[in-house]
């Protein structure tokens, strides 16, 4: 069976995270590059991307991840339902870019969003994901966090690439690795990202039990930060699926983790 490695391309990296739909297209780029690094070796890859300035500010402002809310609520400029066909939108329009990248590149990629086959968010959403299994050798096939529908009384909810991943990676057969590429950071650090060499460092092993302190900027991400990509990596390596976390941005980091190089970046231990 041949090799198959499931990659999270991360918002705060592919976009500018807090500047309203503002792509990173020179990463992109590199990122593509790096993928068809790997298919070129014999891996079949399945991709995630997360959603950055595409998908959190709208959603946020919208309180989309709450579901259903008070009219009174939410500002007066659209109502929740036309903000989830926006931020549904503007994914696709993100998706468009990541598509473009990989088309650079020759890679080949048919994107499956999340709102048309997935139900219900978190790690134990509803969906068939024999649809990512079945796909022909050398497609990638692409996904992302998404607005998804939901069951009442919430009606609609934010999946996150990272519950997306977790479930690919455990699902799909002949999976050996996870990598999360990240924008800003190496990996996980001891602290939030300061500058400050000493507060901030690179943790190149993660246990589980392992204190570490994320920054989850809130005001920004209606998902979970780093504390959920550690909670659903955590989850996918008890499988045996080695689980990598490392800079999207630095050098070609991201296909040696998908290739099992060593590389700098954090490892999680089960
Ligand atoms: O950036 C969030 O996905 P994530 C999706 O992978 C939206 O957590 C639409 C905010």
């Amino acid at each position: 069976m041949r090799e198959r490695v499931v990659i999270k391309w991360g918002g705060g990296l592919i976009t500018e995270k807090d500047t309203m739909k503002t792509v990173r297209k020179e990463v992109l780029d590199t990122l593509a590059n790096q993928l068809e690094a790997c298919l070129s070796e014999g891996i079949d890859v399945v991709l995630v991307h997360g959603a950055g300035s595409f998908g959190h500010l709208k959603a946020k402002e919208f309180r989309l991840a709450e579901g259903r809310q008070p009219a009174s609520t939410v500002p007066s400029t659209m109502s929740q339902d036309e903000a989830v066909k926006a931020v549904r939108n503007d994914m696709q329009e993100l998706n468009h870019f990541v598509i473009e990248a990989l088309t650079k590149y020759d890679v080949s990629a048919v994107c499956l969003p999340p709102h048309l086959w997935a139900h219900n968010t978190g790690a134990d959403f509803q969906g068939d994901l024999t649809l990512f299994e079945s796909a022909p050798k050398g497609i990638v096939m692409v996904t992302h966090g998404d607005v998804v529908d939901c069951d009442p009384p919430e009606e609609f909810g934010i999946l996150s690439g990272d519950d997306l991943v977790y479930r690919l990676a455990t699902e799909l057969s002949g999976v050996q690795r996870l990598v999360f590429a990240m924008g800003g950071v190496e990996g996980v650090l001891t602290g939030p990202p300061t500058g400050d060499d000493d507060a901030s460092k690179l943790i190149e092993t993660l246990h589980k039990h392992d204190a570490f302190k994320g920054e989850h900027l809130e005001q920004l991400d209606v998902t979970g930060g780093i504390g959920l990509k550690v909670e659903r990596g955590f989850q996918t390596a008890a499988h045996g699926i080695s689980v990598h976390l490392v800079s999207g941005e630095i050098d070609g980091r991201v296909r040696d983790a998908c290739l099992g190089d060593d590389v700098r970046g954090t490892t999680l231990v089960p």
